[in-house]
């Protein structure tokens, strides 16, 4: 216990130290949060990937802190990022995969993420991908204002798109409108029936200039010669151009840190990259050799680039927290026919670890995760057990701000291990596949489930079997040992540890 309080202490001290030496006798951290979508453990050349190089997040993870053992909360986006906002498992809700006309999910009246820098006198910003709903309505009327949003929860700023690249309406929303609206042009969305006269991809395959997989939808509205899931008419100017997403996004988020650079913020960029319909822009195609998934990835690392150099260019190189991280484990095919598969070349997106995108196993939640504060924090490579989830506790207690009682409950504090000071991070994490896991002293049992054990669309093993698995992650990270005929007291101790988590 005194060995916590004095760590604690240190790491307070580190940042009034700092914030004495910086031009602001106060100045708390900026924080950027950089978010990939589906980027694998094994996607980044400083996690271990030999066929695509990744200089700049390399760059990002020398001069910070590498994490092996850190998680998103779920092997899918929008119950990653409820876990993000909330400090909270997304299961207990049941957040899932939502279409891109859903309601709002994040509560308006509870401590978020952004929020708790708000209170602590950040500007907050969020641009890229949403995926959390929008509005109080799944009907929506998409040319007027839409509320609430992430304004409503905590940010400052907005320019985001609603859901995924692949679901409609493929549009920018800054601060809750859509950007170029035509009131003789309305924007209709549907996500079950046609609405409108634009050609969808199941009766134009001939205007595709990508093709579906078979069997996987992205068949419905196609938009820049992509077929996406769900319906859309109108708003014809408004519509992105899929090669333009990421230029736009870094844009924005260059043009936020310019401006907010004499007040601390909080930035949350969440990137696309390298999540389906995967069309980087026209430098980056053709440049990894392994197909447009390599050359998203390629895409991404540029981008990361970019917002360093920024971040030196607006001074604050020392002083800003960046946060590099991914939503959930890697996946090749998707929904399209975009050779992630063919060029693959070897590559290991999960990199050592089973699964991936959805699954139980660790490919599904273990990701990349890197944190630099160049004026605080040591290099290193840091084994703690982490999960995004605890970022808002954790960062409560650095900004010394009150978590309310009963909210955020299922983040930790793990400030310490956030900031290189201990290896010791979270004792016990719950992960989310379709199947829940839960892990403790680096077992791993994951609870019986039914379905398939590789999906049929992915070719990714679910980790879903009839029976309880156990994994010792320190000597099988990649789960190939079921030991749970050997040890059934384990079992038995996990799964009902699992269920107590679970009953709250
Ligand atoms: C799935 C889509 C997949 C992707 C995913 C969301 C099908 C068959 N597959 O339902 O293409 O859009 O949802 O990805 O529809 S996530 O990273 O936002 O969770
Ligand atoms: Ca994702």
């Amino acid at each position: 216990m005194k060995k916590i309080v004095l760590i604690s202490m240190l790491v307070s001290a580190t940042f009034l130290s700092f914030g004495q030496q910086g031009k602001k006798a106060t100045q708390k951290p900026n924080v950027i949060f950089i978010y990939a979508d589906d980027l694998g453990y094994g996607d980044l050349s400083s996690y271990g990937a030999t066929k695509i190089s990744t200089p700049n997040i390399d760059r990002l993870a020398k001069q910070g802190i590498r994490f092996t053992n850190a998680h998103c909360t779920s092997a899918t986006c929008t119950p990653s990022r409820y876990a993000l906002m909330t400090g909270e498992y997304p299961w207990r809700k049941g957040a899932a995969i939502l279409p891109g006309d859903a309601a709002l999910i994040i509560p308006t009246n509870r401590i978020t993420l952004p929020g708790m820098f708000k209170n602590a006198g950040y500007q907050t910003a969020i641009v890229g991908k949403w995926h959390l709903g929008l509005g109080a309505e799944v009907a929506k009327n998409w040319n007027a204002e839409i509320r609430p949003g992430p304004n409503e929860v905590g940010f400052d700023y907005s320019f985001i798109f609603p859901a995924t690249a692949d679901r409609v309406p493929t549009v920018f929303m800054e601060n809750g409108k859509v950007l170029a609206t035509e009131a003789q042009d309305p924007i209709r969305v549907d996500y079950y029936k046609k609405v409108g006269n634009d050609p969808t991809g199941e009766d134009h395959p001939e205007l595709l200039k990508m093709k579906a997989s078979p069997g996987q939808g992205h068949n419905q509205t196609i938009v820049n010669g992509i077929g996406r899931i769900g319906y859309m008419s109108g708003g014809h100017k408004a519509r992105w151009v899929d090669e333009e997403l990421s230029l736009t996004f870094l844009s924005k988020a260059q043009r936020f840190i310019e401006e907010h650079k004499t007040q601390p913020f909080f930035l949350y960029f969440a990137l696309t990259e390298p999540h389906v319909p995967r069309m980087p822009a026209t430098m980056f195609k053709g440049k990894s050799g392994l197909g447009y998934r390599g050359d998203a990835i390629l895409q991404l690392d540029w981008t990361v680039g970019e917002i360093l150099k920024q971040v030196k260019l607006s001074g604050l190189a020392k002083n800003t927290i960046i946060i590099f991280t991914s939503d959930n484990g890697p996946v090749l095919n998707d929904g399209y026919e975009d050779e992630a598969v063919t060029k693959l070349n070897g590559h290991t997106p999960a990199g050592p670890l089973r699964g991936g995108k959805y699954s139980a196993f660790e490919g599904g939640t273990r990701i990349p995760f890197i944190l630099s504060w160049p004026g605080a924090v040591k290099p290193q490579t840091s084994l703690a057990l982490v999960c995004q989830m605890d970022l808002l506790a954790s960062f409560s207690k650095l900004l010394h701000q009150p978590v309310p009682n009963g909210e955020a409950a299922d983040g930790e504090n793990l400030l310490n291990a956030f900031m290189g000071k201990t290896q010791q991070g979270r004792k016990v994490l719950v992960q989310q596949g379709g199947a829940l896991s839960v892990v403790k002293d680096n077992w791993k049992y994951i609870e019986p489930s039914k379905g398939a054990a590789v999906n049929p669309l992915t070719q990714i093993e679910t980790g879903s079997a009839p029976g309880p698995q156990l994994y010792n992650l320190k000597d099988d990270i990649g789960e190939k040992n079921n030991l749970a005929a050997k040890y059934p007291d384990k079992v038995k101790e996990l799964a009902a540890l699992l269920a107590k988590i679970q009953g709250g």
